[in-house]
């Protein structure tokens, strides 16, 4: 199979000649999080190649548009076959550039596809509505694309995400721009690549870079829908250069969700589950279980068996079947994760195992964190509060529902948490009471293809997943419609 090496932006079917002057300079290397090598070189796109990019969407929006319904769907049942035959490729691409080992990045390309195949069905029934106000006056509510969707990725799950935005938006009918991270920007390309074979030129584009490319998507005068998932402080970047042109933004911002367990939760299950809400992609995951609180009655069982796992789950190179720990995705984001840990210390937490880099042979090469386990943590704390995106557990006892309650709400964000209790009733009354998009109840971090995933407050607005997205990438025209010939005057004289 074809491994390129060199990549630039996707544009209009293909990838764009590479720019002839100042090459190096817009020249980037990635690098394998596992071990530090160089996977591929990729040039940045600067303001010229984001507006061919935007250029090229616009060109093929009125056609793309003009599909049926079902025709847009009939594209995306293709491309999800198209990237299914490639998917055992793929995964080992994503485990490669992110680092996260093949065994969860091969979820993730499953999942990608069904969301694909999920989008193209539910656009079929993702209807117009037609609203009768008398017997003779009518509201058609047509569904109508944006135009140009300028869609922003992260390097955690840059395909999964990738996917969860294309697409909704692309079944609805917009045309799009997508910028992936700088630091894990290759199963993206490939998969514009693979799109190739079924999509338009135009309909799907690639941009490669940092922060300035993604700059200048957002603030590019023709891009009409902005999606980004990301940090808070880059989400508020993008919510300001929307705002500035008045156009739509969806965000998804992170989180600091709690895990609540209860003395009568299937344990077994909840300790297999509470640790792996933690260290899939060791940690760097929006939707992390990274606050366990738990009843005091369980509090020190559950520490105990706690440490147990965290110390046997195996860290390795991202490709070996075995592996369940892979490396951070970089040397900041590991100085960013060992702070944190400086910090829990200082705060007076419990470290009970872990807070230590991975060093000896292969490790040396790569950003390894040791699981590391927090106990008596302060809620307030700044670990509590903040977002360490690593394989940080920070555990907080509890005395009965309310308490749990008021610690899974102390906290400026409201994407996930999870609830463990036999007691169904209070499983549901403890997850309504929890500010946030979504609430495990005996489980934690599924997302299947139906699950409307997205944040209150400070972790966005917006929902993915689900078929709601494609009424978020969608804007209604009512076309109201008169059958009658009688004027509703206004200015006759009252009789
Ligand atoms: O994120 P950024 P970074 C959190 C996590 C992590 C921290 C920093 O805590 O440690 O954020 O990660 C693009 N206009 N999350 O710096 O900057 C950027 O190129 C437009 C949580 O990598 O938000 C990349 O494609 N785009 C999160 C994307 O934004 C800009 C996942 C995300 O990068 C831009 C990742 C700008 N001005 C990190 N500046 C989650 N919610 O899961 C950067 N970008």
């Amino acid at each position: 199979m074809h491994e390129q090496r060199t990549y630039s932006s996707f544009i209009h079917g293909s990838f764009i000649s590479a720019p002839s002057q100042r090459a190096d300079e817009t020249r980037r290397q990635v690098l394998a999080p596992a071990d530090g090598s160089i996977l591929a070189e990729v040039y940045d796109a600067d303001v010229t190649v984001v507006d061919q990019a935007v250029q090229a969407a616009c060109d093929a929006s009125a056609a793309w548009a003009g599909r049926s319904r079902t025709e847009r769907s009939d594209v995306l049942f293709s491309l999800a076959d198209a990237l299914a035959a490639e998917s055992e490729r793929l995964a080992r691409i994503e485990a490669r550039d992110t680092g996260r080992p093949v065994v969860e990045t091969r979820e993730d390309v499953a999942a990608t596809v069904d969301q694909f195949r999920y989008v193209a069905s539910a656009v079929r029934v993702h209807q117009d509505e037609l609203v009768q106000h008398t017997p003779d006056s009518y509201s058609m509510i047509e569904r109508e694309p944006y135009g140009v969707a300028g869609l922003i990725v992260p390097w955690n799950f840059p395909f999964l995400i990738a996917g969860w935005k294309l697409a909704p938006a692309l079944a609805a009918g917009n045309t799009c721009v997508i910028k992936p991270a700088e630091l894990a920007p290759l199963s993206i390309l490939e998969l514009a690549r693979i799109a190739d074979s079924v999509l338009p030129p135009g309909v799907l584009n690639v941009i490669t870079g940092d922060g300035r490319t993604g700059a200048a998507l957002c603030t590019h005068p023709r891009v009409d829908i902005l999606s980004f998932t990301g940090s808070p402080e880059t989400g508020r970047r993008v919510a300001a250069a929307a705002a500035e042109r008045t156009v739509p933004c969806l965000l998804e911002l992170g989180g600091k969700s709690a895990n609540i367990l209860f003395p009568d939760a299937p344990m077994e299950k909840a300790l297999v589950t509470a640790p792996m809400s933690i260290l899939f992609a060791s940690g760097q995951m929006c939707n992390a279980g990274s606050r366990l609180l738990v009843h005091e009655d369980v509090y020190e069982s559950v520490l105990e068996e706690l440490v147990q796992r965290f110390r046997s789950i195996r860290p390795g190179d991202p490709l070996d079947e075995t592996t369940r720990l892979g490396p951070l995705i970089s040397d900041e984001q590991w100085r960013r994760v060992e702070s944190y840990v400086a910090e829990g210390q200082n705060s007076g937490a419990r470290l009970l195992c872990g807070g230590r880099r991975l060093t000896g042979g292969a490790f040396d090469r790569g950003y390894y964190v040791e699981p590391t386990l927090f106990a008596d943590v302060d809620p307030d704390s700044v670990i509590a509060q903040e977002e360490i995106f690593g394989p940080v557990l920070c555990v907080i006892p509890f005395r009965d529902e309310a308490h749990a309650v008021d610690i899974a709400n102390n906290s400026v964000y409201g994407l996930a948490g999870g609830v463990w209790t036999r007691d169904w009733a209070r499983g549901v009354r403890v997850a309504r009471q929890i500010r946030t998009g979504t609430v495990w109840v005996n489980e934690y971090n599924l997302v299947p293809s139906g699950s409307p995933f997205g944040g209150y407050r400070q972790s966005g607005f917006g929902r993915e997943v689900h078929m709601h997205a494609l009424s978020e990438f969608s804007q209604t025209k009512n076309i109201f419609v008169s059958l009658s010939d009688k004027p509703v005057d206004w200015y006759a004289l009252e009789q």
